[in-house]
């Protein structure tokens, strides 16, 4: 009965329509059983029709212009190292007052403090793009809430309150600063594509993607396990300075024109970074030709790591 109210409550205050066909996709990381399937999947079709469709109210969130912004600290995949997130912050310097805080989504899971982390988060007022394990960690909390057995890697969904699942719920898939031309994703994005014609799926799950024409025009996200392509930020030029996450393979990419990668695999027991940016320095672009040196870019991009201090996963 209080999940039947619950799932009332949520479809009611989550509107509906991302006005996107989502198609499905499988991420070869992510071994947790149908939990790693995502919107496209069947039994997840399932429980969006149980519950509506629970997408968030805004799936593309846009950061006002605020002349009191110093700076943008953008942090990559967490995954639930909450005291490695604490000693970033410490190292950066993380002032509430006149840092805007963002993540690159992938918050829990692997590390030991997931729930903690979620919570942290809100509490610093931190904003995150939403990563496909946040997702698979909603499916596993609905699945919780219903009384349904769930794989042992979401067992923190059980400790997780109504509250800070409400606020998953609302994890938009991208986080844009305009009047700094960035815009951060927990996977990628398509080149050629405009933002909110963007894939749902594409923005969490992209890593590799492959041309669809001989000109290298138009391109997309690779079939995974069949097919090999390039990474998705190494052919990106823009509009947007594309900060994410969610390739701890390749760990920090920087050095490209216009794209960061920050997953530097903090619960494989490597780095947590972030990369802050001056926001008082004018928009991210590319400084013509010879772009390609993101550290260097506008001199308004600095990356900060700390260590892991062990091995989770
Ligand atoms: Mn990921």
């Amino acid at each position: 009965m209080a999940s039947r109210c619950l799932y009332l409550f949520l479809s009611i205050s989550v509107a509906v329509s991302a006005g996107q066909r989502l198609h499905s996709s499988v991420d070869e990381l992510d071994q947790v059983g149908i939990f790693a399937l995502h919107r496209g999947n069947k039994e997840y079709v399932k429980l969006l029709e149980d519950a509506g469709e629970l997408l968030p109210n805004i799936i593309h969130r846009s950061i006002p212009f605020n002349s009191s912004l110093e700076r943008v600290v953008v942090v990559g995949d967490v995954h639930g190292c909450l005291e490695e997130l604490h000693d970033l912050l410490h190292k950066v310097n993380f002032q509430q007052h006149r840092d805007l805080l963002l993540f690159t989504g992938d918050l829990g899971n692997r590390g030991p403090y997931s729930v903690q982390v979620i919570q942290e988060i809100q509490r610093l007022g931190g904003i995150s793009a939403r990563g496909n394990n946040d997702d698979a960690a909603l499916a596993a909390w609905e699945a919780y809430q219903k009384g349904d057995p769930i794989p042992l890697i979401f067992d923190w969904v059980k400790e997780l309150p109504v509250e800070d699942a409400r606020w998953l719920y609302e994890l938009p898939w991208s986080v844009s600063v305009p009047h700094l031309n960035l815009v951060v994703v927990h996977g990628g994005l398509i080149p050629g594509v405009r933002l909110e014609r963007q894939s749902l799926d594409d923005i969490y799950e992209v890593r590799e993607v492959v041309p669809l024409d001989r000109a290298e025009t138009r391109w997309r996200m690779v079939q995974k396990g069949i097919e090999e392509g390039v990474a998705w930020a190494s052919i990106w030029d823009g509009p947007q300075y594309v900060v994410f996450g969610h390739d701890a393979k390749r760990g920090l990419q920087k050095g490209m024109a216009m794209a960061t990668g920050l997953d530097s695999g903090v619960c494989y027991g490597f780095k947590l970074t972030a990369v802050v940016v001056d926001a008082r320095m004018g928009p991210l672009q590319m400084q013509g030709l010879q772009a390609g040196n993101g550290a260097g870019m506008n001199g308004n991009l600095q990356y900060v790591s700390v260590d892991a201090h062990k091995r989770y996963a």
